[in-house]
């Protein structure tokens, strides 16, 4: 039997671009047939794969049958408008997870995803549309990380900790249990959040502190 793989086409050239390239191939399950990019310029390539043109093409491809999409823009606002657009030309968003990532069983994935290797999400999580788990972050039992959320590389989340939507967290940030990060709030690099994080606020530092609130 010959195994059909769907067309996809991604949205996006850049270096989370890249990333999901190399996890899509990986998962054997679809064929690329291009990228989208804002500035396509002449014949360029992004690993191996053609930037096909920009986001003007999208309605062309829709009625040329093809119908998955994947958003690979790593700015969350942008992410989210990208998907939302396509979602209205009917495009559906397919996930990119990598066959090198622990998800348990009882682990809820919603739409748009990236889960990159080394990533372990634990049981009864919910990760919602658009999110990223990044290279080796950890997402313990019982969290939701919120639709558009970035998870940094090497981020550890322990168990019951929620992020509301577009919440991102900068490489290394640890989460203590039952803790809430509110949507659109940014954590620095390595900070350790040990108390309930408001929307929209940028937290820093051991133990992490609000030291701005960011306009939306
Ligand atoms: O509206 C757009 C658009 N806006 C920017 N439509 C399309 N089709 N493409 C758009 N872009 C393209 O996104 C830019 O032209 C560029 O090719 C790409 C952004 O590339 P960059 O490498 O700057 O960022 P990234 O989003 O691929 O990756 C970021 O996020 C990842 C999660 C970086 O911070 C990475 O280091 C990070 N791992």
């Amino acid at each position: 039997m010959v195994l059909r793989r769907e067309p996809v086409v991604i949205i996006g050239a850049g270096g989370h671009a890249k990333v999901i390239i190399d996890i899509i191939k990986t998962q054997n399950s679809y064929d690329i047939v291009g990228c989208l990019d804002e500035a396509p310029g002449n014949g360029r390539e992004v690993a191996g794969v053609k930037i096909i043109g920009a986001d003007v093409m999208l309605p062309k491809l829709r009625k040329n049958g093809i119908d998955k999409i994947f958003v690979a823009i790593g700015d969350n606002k942008k992410r989210a408008e990208l998907a939302k657009q396509a979602q209205n030309l009917g495009f559906r968003l397919i996930n990119a997870i990598s066959p090198y990532a622990y998800i348990a069983d009882t682990v809820e994935l919603h739409d748009g995803l990236a889960v990159m290797p080394g990533a372990v999400v634990n049981a009864g999580s919910r990760i919602m549309d658009n999110a990223i788990v990044n290279t080796k972050a950890s997402v313990d039992h019982d969290c939701v990380v919120g639709s558009c959320c970035h998870v940094g590389p090497g981020c550890t989340l322990a168990g019951n900790v929620r992020l509301g939507e577009g919440v991102f967290l900068g490489a290394g940030t640890a989460v203590i249990p039952g803790v809430s990060v509110g949507s659109w709030s940014v954590t620095g690099a390595g900070a350790a959040i040990v108390a309930d994080i408001p929307a929209n606020a940028l937290a820093v530092g051991v133990p992490g502190k609000v030291i701005k609130m960011l306009s939306r």
